[in-house]
């Protein structure tokens, strides 16, 4: 549970009929006619009423961070913005392309001294890899699959249907604080079988704040090289006048 989830902001609700009471009593937070269950719960103190902010916010397609530098809570509706911006993932250069990794990149990130052992840092390993410039690597295929192999070090929650469900999203950062304070990178680098689902996941994830990437052309293209991508199907195309221009091989 991330540090956030204790922020309690107090809503200005002074209505007539709350009176200041020195006890302070538990309320219940209805969003949308939905009783809402979440610990620590709303509460009542001195003729205010306390909700918690993050399930509101989020409730309304906010998101919220705990900037744990300036002591601040963090309320952004203009994360899709930032994510599409490549501005999600802190570093690099700006743009889509800074959220997306590629298979080689991510490899040589995961093997610096060459040895063919990918973050030989790992419990009962000595290699000379760092886990400094590593992101944590998260297998959304499904999990017979990772089960069978996937990339070393990468870890399973879910599979990516389920992989933006609140629970999932908390687990994530659950995962991504234990990884940073491994010494590992603030980054997540999502991947699938051919880099598409992975691409939309990373998207959904960007817009709610995470900072996340997707590897292009995912497992079964990039990675092993089993699969290639669909066959160009050379069809004709049009000009801005409408005008048609055969493909021409
Ligand atoms: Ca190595
Ligand atoms: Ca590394």
């Amino acid at each position: 549970m991330t540090k956030i989830y204790t922020v309690i902001l107090a809503i200005a609700l002074l209505f007539t009929g709350v009176y200041a009471e020195a006890a302070v009593k538990s309320v219940k937070l209805f969003i949308d006619n939905q009783l809402m269950m979440v610990e620590p719960g709303s509460i009542l103190s001195n003729g205010q009423v306390y909700v918690p902010i993050r399930v509101v916010a989020e409730h309304f397609g906010a998101q919220v961070q705990w900037d744990d530098k300036n002591n601040a809570v963090l309320i952004n509706q203009q994360q899709g913005d930032l994510y599409l911006k490549g501005q999600n993932v802190p570093g690099g250069s700006s743009g889509i392309m800074n959220n997306l990794v590629k298979a080689a990149e991510l490899k040589d990130i995961l093997d610096e001294d060459g040895d063919g052992e990918l973050a030989d840092y790992r419990n009962g390993r000595s290699g000379g890899d760092d886990i400094a410039n590593d992101p944590l690597v998260v297998d959304i295929r499904n999990q017979t699959d990772y089960d069978t192999s996937h990339i070393p070090g990468a870890v399973w929650i879910t599979g990516v249907e389920r992989i933006a469900e609140q629970d999932s999203i908390d687990q994530l950062n659950n995962l991504l604080n234990e990884h940073v304070k491994n010494g590992g990178k603030k980054e997540i680098v999502l991947y699938c079988y051919t880099g598409n689902t992975s691409g939309l996941a990373a998207g959904v994830l960007g817009a709610k704040g995470i900072p996340v990437k997707s590897m292009m052309y995912g497992f079964d293209i990039a990675w092993q090289g089993t699969k290639s991508a669909d066959k160009a199907i050379r069809a004709d195309m049009e000009d801005s006048g409408g005008n048609t221009i055969g493909c021409g091989g």
